[in-house]
């Protein structure tokens, strides 16, 4: 069975407005000079690396910001200039959080669980939707259009599961799956921030209460699901995802030793899920070998775990950070010898690394039956002719560089639009965005 993967596009408004509470990067490189052009070709050359192992590669549209009907809602009237003037001056926060490139992270875009692990033998897919925070709270709407569009003729789609308080649901970020083989049927880990009437803490993200709907909406085996709590320590510590101090791929699920609230009851997992594949590879990252610190700063875990379909041979991708930890590359030199992956790739994802955003960040994955996959909607795809379409498209319509006050000014709008237009003729989608209706 073939995996996909989607990566998210960055935008041409790509900022850093220090919006993520309990996301170190974001905090830290608020209100910096962004290269929206940069970020761009970044990423595209990362889905270029993974195109070039042999995996199918697609992407994700930028999102049209800001959207007018989110500040009509707000009461802001008049024209979209006066609109824009008037928040400019009076909420530039809101601003911030009206334009910020967040939908590029794919991860959160939805969860996926493939047709093998789901009782009525259809993929499902929820989008998610974290109401938390504003700037993440806008995503949802959009995301579940070009799910709708891309998956839409094979996948059975979830709408996005609101009204958690204080709490969301991450999609990829914070679930696992364990299998022999991407087409065998799967072991699905959800892992939450705890119920939504237990705590009140905004960088709980995920509320257990979605993960169940979630797993009860894919109809999924309640014998190959597992729910288990992400520890305080890690996102303490700034892991404000499960997916900066784990990941899974197959039959190998890396994970530091802080990445649970508790370790005795993943070790139960563990042994349940090794019961059912015995091929099934556990490593786990003990503080003396890398810190929490180290994991989080470095993103390690938030790389991006592959199968070459070629050699099937397992290939990590890695942020270039990696290499400022000696603690990290220490441990790098020896997992050739204590796992099955054989390969390692650097990417340099820097700008969106600076909001807090890694490899597995910029992805969503989907594994896929070979009739499903000639379902999905080939224009959202990757081939070699789109590579360059979509890099002149960036080269053509990217700001070099963009500041804070930039937002503010109106030809921005303009820019965006107009890139949006282009992408959406080349391919061929019709009118998708609000302004074009
Ligand atoms: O939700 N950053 C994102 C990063 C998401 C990373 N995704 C995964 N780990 N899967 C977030 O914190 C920052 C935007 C800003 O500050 O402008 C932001 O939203």
């Amino acid at each position: 069975m073939p995996e996909i993967y989607l990566d998210g596009m960055v935008a041409p408004y790509h900022n850093y407005g220090g919006l993520s509470e309990g996301n170190i990067a974001s905090l830290k490189h608020q209100n910096q000079i962004s290269s929206p052009k940069e970020a761009a070709l970044q990423g595209i050359k990362k889905a270029k690396i993974v195109y070039s192992l042999g995996l199918h590669q697609g992407f994700f549209l930028p999102h049209e910001r800001p959207i007018f009907e989110v500040l009509h809602n707000l009461g802001f009237k008049g024209s979209e200039k006066t609109v824009l003037n008037k928040i400019s001056a009076k909420f530039p926060t809101l601003l911030n959080n009206l334009y910020s490139s967040s939908a590029m992270w794919a991860a959160n875009a939805g969860t996926f669980s493939p047709s093998a692990d789901c009782e009525d033998n259809l993929a499902h897919i929820t989008t998610a939707s974290l109401t938390s925070m504003l700037h993440r709270s806008i995503e949802s709407e959009f995301t579940h259009v070009q799910m709708q569009l891309i998956f839409g003729n094979l996948c059975q789609l979830h709408e996005p599961i609101t009204n958690l308080s204080y709490k969301g649901d991450e999609g990829a970020a914070n679930h696992l799956r364990i299998a022999s083989s991407h087409d065998a049927p799967g072991f699905e880990i959800f892992v939450h921030g705890g119920s939504i009437f237990e705590k009140q803490n905004i960088v709980q993200r995920q509320a257990l209460e979605a993960s169940h709907a979630i797993s009860s909406n894919h109809k999924l085996n309640d014998k190959r699901t597992f729910f288990i709590e992400q520890s305080q320590k890690a996102i303490a510590a700034g892991s404000f995802h499960n997916d900066i101090v784990s990941l899974a791929n197959e039959n190998v699920c890396l994970f530091h030793a802080d990445a649970f609230s508790n370790p005795e009851e993943f070790k139960v997992i563990q042994e349940q899920i090794s019961q059912h594949i015995p091929e099934a590879v556990f490593i786990k990252i003990y503080n003396e070998e890398i810190s929490l610190g180290d994991i989080v700063g470095s993103y390690l875990l938030n790389s991006q775990l592959v199968t070459n379909p070629s050699s099937n041979e397992m290939c990590l991708i890695l942020p270039r950070e990696v290499n400022e930890y000696s603690s990290v590359e220490r441990w790098l030199e020896k997992l050739p010898d204590i796992s099955p992956i054989s390969q390692i790739e650097y990417v340099d994802i820097k700008q969106s690394m600076m909001n807090g955003g890694g490899p597995a960040c910029l992805r969503f994955k989907a594994q896929l039956q070979q009739e499903e996959l000639l379902k999905i909607n080939s224009r959202f795809l990757f081939d070699d002719k789109k590579f360059i379409a979509l890099e002149n498209l960036v080269d053509k319509f990217y700001r070099d560089s963009l500041s804070p006050k930039d937002l503010q000014d109106y030809s921005l709008i303009i820019e965006t639009r107009e890139f949006l237009q282009e992408i959406t003729k080349l391919l061929n989608l019709g009118s998708i965005y609000s302004f074009q209706k």
